[in-house]
This record gives structure tokens, C-alpha cells and sequence, in this order.
């Protein structure tokens, strides 16, 4: 009795309740905060799926701007010279914040006209393609030439032509095989060309400070970081002017086409063509100009165009007429590594033999004051004379044929930036792609304008929502 009325007054049973409650509390807690926590982890996974959409959208820009480019190269008005180098176009690509639905592209390009002695111009980016040919050309420049490069070294450019030689001597300063075989861990000398400029890493004595130089990003412009010392990485010299590395002068690219625009063989300048130059120039100048010019030339066969038009006595305008239906090689391989004098920079053009630092500048301003000849190589002779010219003639071109475009991208509100350099061949008719790399590890590249205007955008998108 005592137990069951002990049982009905709920003796035992108000503790059971308070613990129920506390229970319930507990459960109650348990439900909010796991609500809590699935709320908060599938914003961040919805944050994240957008960032993933934005990225997708940015490689889809990507190959449009991929397409773009081989449309803008395969419709060049003067075969081999860039748009941004002709003076009046008919076409004239968009090249920066091109609009692709959500998304956006930009072809991250140079301005060769600045010359290294201009402080404080390179802060934000230029936009076009990038003519390869205004580049050195790892695996045809000679010793003298890579050692005249910006940060290289005797004992660099050394290992650099023994890397690519195919034998296994080693030159003075340089390193072969017994060198690489003694790191750690060792590899392999390489004993052939280089296939990309990546591959320069793996050259005895090679660092990132001489590779990259003050562009850590690659971009060719002044970025903060680039210009305060050693507060944020890379290490730079803080003089307001950027100082780039080994990478933002060469190529592995740079070759000639072997036919014209039209799609014929090109004319050889050697002794195996002269009947076919013959021809040509009849066909261009008349019988008596042709006479003239061949009785000039003789049996001399040109190193180069420049040389064939210094020592034929043409005028620029009558050069004009055949240079780009002329190649100063047999006509059968490719002339590879000729430097572009109408788009390489000063850094460039100070390596060529005959240029040099102290003609380099005035190739630069010249062309600067004269846009409309920078189609030929023809004018060079007026700035270097007719000694130089011979000397410098072998390595120089007026025009090109392999191009690369460093396109950046982004996709809505400006998020998931990607960036791919992608490099175009026209040497052997048709264009083909050759090199594709994703640079987006390197960062934002598009300098501080291009990232303010997407802030705005994007805080203007989210205050209208
Ligand atoms: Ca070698
Ligand atoms: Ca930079
Ligand atoms: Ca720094
Ligand atoms: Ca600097």
C-alpha cells in the first residue's frame, strides 16, 4: 500500500520527470546547434559549388577565347604582323573584358615599345596577343646572345648550351651529365632541345629569382608585391620599375613559315632559287629593275632578308613588294629562332649581335615613330648602317608566325578565375595549337584597376539582389 500509494503521489516519479525535461532540453540543444551546423556547412558547401560554377564558366571563356584568337590570327589584313602593329586594320580584336554570357576574357599582352629605362609606366596590364618571334629563341641563341639576357650568368648560359647540345662535353662554366648525376636527387642532362621555357628549372644553377625575376605572376607589369622589398614575397628592389626574369625574354616557339599567304613556296635566297627569284622579281619590279638588282647580288647568297636588302640597292617600298614571299633558307626547313625586330623588346634586341645596348633603344624609337613600317625588316639599315645590318641580318625577321595568347578569365560576378596561355603556330600552314599551360596558379594577374572595377561590380550585383 505504502509502495503504491508512494507509486501514485509520484514520489518516484517527479524525479523521472525533471529528467525527461532535462532530456528533452538536451535533445532540443542538440537538434538546434546540429541545425546549426548542417546550415552552416551547406552554405559553405553552396559557397563552394558557386565558386566551382564560377571556375567552369572561366575554362568555358577560356576556349572561346581560344577560338577568338585563331580567328584573329588566321584574318591578319598583313600576314605575320599583329594587329596592334598595323597602322589601320580592318579588323580590330577585342582583347580585354570580352564578354562571354556570365562570364569574361581578357588576352593578357606586352607592350615592346616600353623601353627598361621608363620608370613606373608598367603598373597596369596592356591587352593583345604575343608575337613569339620577340622572343630569344632557347635553342638557336648562341653563348654570347643568352649571356646578354637580363640576371643570366657565363656559368648559366653555359649550362643552358650544354643542356641542349647533344654532346657530353663540357664547355667552359658549363655542366654535363657527371653534374646533374651528383645532386640529390640527380637526373638526367637533357642533351636535346628544349621543348618548353618551363623546362629551364632543371638547368644547373637555376633559380625562381632568375627565372621570374620581380614578376612573380608572370604578367609583365609592377604588381604591389613586385615593388615593396621583402615585405610580401617575391624579394624585389623597390625602384618603382619592373625588373622581370629569364622567362619574360625567351621561347622555344619562334619559327618562319615556309609558304606565303596564298599558300606557295616560299622563294630561296640561296644559289637554289635564283631562277625563281629571278622570276619573282620581274614579275614585281619589271625586267630592268629585276637585272639590276640580281647583277647587284650576284652570287652572294643573303644570311638574311636584311642582308638580301642591303646588298640589292631596293628601296624600302620595293622590298616591300617580295619580302614575304622570300626566306633567306634553303626553303626546305624552317629557319628556326629569328627575333621579330618590329616586336621585340629592348631587353631582345640588345642581345643581337650587331644591335647590342647601345643601338637597341634607337630600333625602339625609331619603329615607335614610324608604326607603318612595322611590317618589314627593311628599315633597320637606315638606323644601324650597312655594317651592322650584314652582322645583325641573320637572326632578324619582319614578321611572324607563332603567337601565344595569355588569356585570363572569370566567371559570374567575377568569381573562379582561371588563366591559360595557349600557343599558336602558323609555320606550316593552318593554324595549329602547340602549348597549352594553366598559369592560374600564379594569381590574379590583371592588375589593381581590372580587381576594383569587379569589386564594384560584384558589391552592385549583390545590393540590386
Ligand atoms: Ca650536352
Ligand atoms: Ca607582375
Ligand atoms: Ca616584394
Ligand atoms: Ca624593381
Amino acid at each position: 500500500m505504502n509502495a503504491r500509494r508512494r507509486f501514485h503521489r509520484g514520489g518516484p516519479q517527479a524525479p523521472s520527470r525533471g529528467s525527461t525535461l532535462v532530456i528533452v532540453l538536451w535533445i532540443a540543444l542538440g537538434l538546434v546547434s546540429l541545425g546549426l551546423y548542417f546550415g552552416q556547412s551547406s552554405a559553405l558547401a553552396l559557397r563552394a559549388s558557386d565558386q566551382r560554377a564560377a571556375s567552369i564558366e572561366a575554362e568555358q571563356a577560356i576556349q572561346g577565347a581560344t577560338r577568338y584568337a585563331a580567328y584573329v590570327l588566321t584574318n591578319l589584313d598583313i600576314p605575320g604582323v599583329l594587329p596592334q602593329f598595323q597602322i589601320a586594320p580592318t579588323f580590330r580584336p577585342v582583347t580585354e573584358n570580352v564578354r562571354v554570357g556570365d562570364s569574361a576574357f581578357w588576352f593578357l599582352g606586352r607592350d615592346p615599345d616600353l623601353l627598361a629605362s621608363t620608370p613606373g609606366r608598367n603598373v597596369q596590364p596592356v591587352f593583345g596577343l604575343v608575337d613569339e618571334a620577340s622572343k630569344l629563341n632557347l635553342n638557336t641563341a648562341t653563348l654570347e646572345m643568352l649571356e646578354a639576357l637580363p640576371r643570366m650568368t657565363p656559368q648559366l648560359a653555359a649550362a643552358i648550351m650544354d643542356w641542349r647540345d647533344e654532346d657530353d662535353e663540357v664547355s667552359t662554366d658549363g655542366a654535363e651529365e657527371s653534374t646533374y648525376q651528383r645532386l640529390n636527387p640527380a637526373y638526367r642532362c637533357k642533351n636535346a632541345p628544349f621543348e618548353s621555357i618551363e623546362e629551364l628549372r632543371l638547368v644547373y644553377g637555376m633559380t625562381l629569382d632568375i627565372l621570374a625575376g620581380e614578376d612573380a605572376n608572370r604578367n609583365g607589369i609592377l604588381d604591389p608585391n613586385e615593388d615593396d622589398y621583402d615585405s610580401t614575397p617575391p624579394l624585389d628592389n623597390r625602384n618603382g620599375r619592373l625588373e622581370p626574369g629569364l622567362w619574360e625574354y625567351v621561347t622555344v616557339h619562334s619559327q618562319e613559315s615556309l609558304t606565303t599567304t596564298n599558300g606557295t613556296a616560299k622563294v630561296s635566297l640561296g644559289a637554289q632559287g635564283r631562277q625563281q627569284l629571278a622570276t619573282l622579281l620581274q614579275e614585281r619590279l619589271g625586267n630592268q629593275r629585276a637585272n639590276e638588282i640580281l647583277q647587284r647580288v650576284g652570287n652572294q647568297n643573303p644570311a638574311g632578308l636584311l642582308n638580301f636588302f642591303v646588298q640589292s640597292g631596293m628601296s624600302v617600298d620595293e622590298f616591300a613588294q617580295v619580302e614575304g614571299d622570300l626566306t633567306a633558307g634553303d626553303g626546305q626547313t624552317p629557319r628556326q629562332g629569328l627575333i621579330n625586330v618590329n616586336s621585340a623588346p629592348e631587353a631582345v634586341l640588345a642581345c643581337i649581335p650587331g644591335i647590342g645596348i647601345d643601338m637597341a633603344p634607337q630600333l625602339v624609337s625609331y619603329r615607335q615613330s614610324n608604326p607603318s613600317r612595322r611590317n618589314t625588316v627593311a628599315w633597320v639599315a637606315e638606323i644601324l648602317g650597312t655594317q651592322r645590318s650584314l652582322q645583325a641580318g641573320r637572326y632578324l625577321t619582319g614578321r611572324s608566325s607563332v603567337y601565344s595568347a595569355d588569356v585570363c578569365a572569370v566567371g559570374h560576378l567575377g568569381r573562379g578565375y582561371r588563366r591559360c596561355r595557349i600557343i599558336f603556330d602558323a609555320s606550316e600552314g593552318g593554324l595549329r595549337i602547340v602549348q597549352r599551360a594553366d598559369w592560374s596558379h600564379l594569381g590574379w594577374a590583371l592588375g589593381s584597376q581590372t580587381w576594383q572595377q569587379m569589386q564594384q561590380q560584384r558589391q552592385l550585383t549583390q545590393n540590386t539582389r
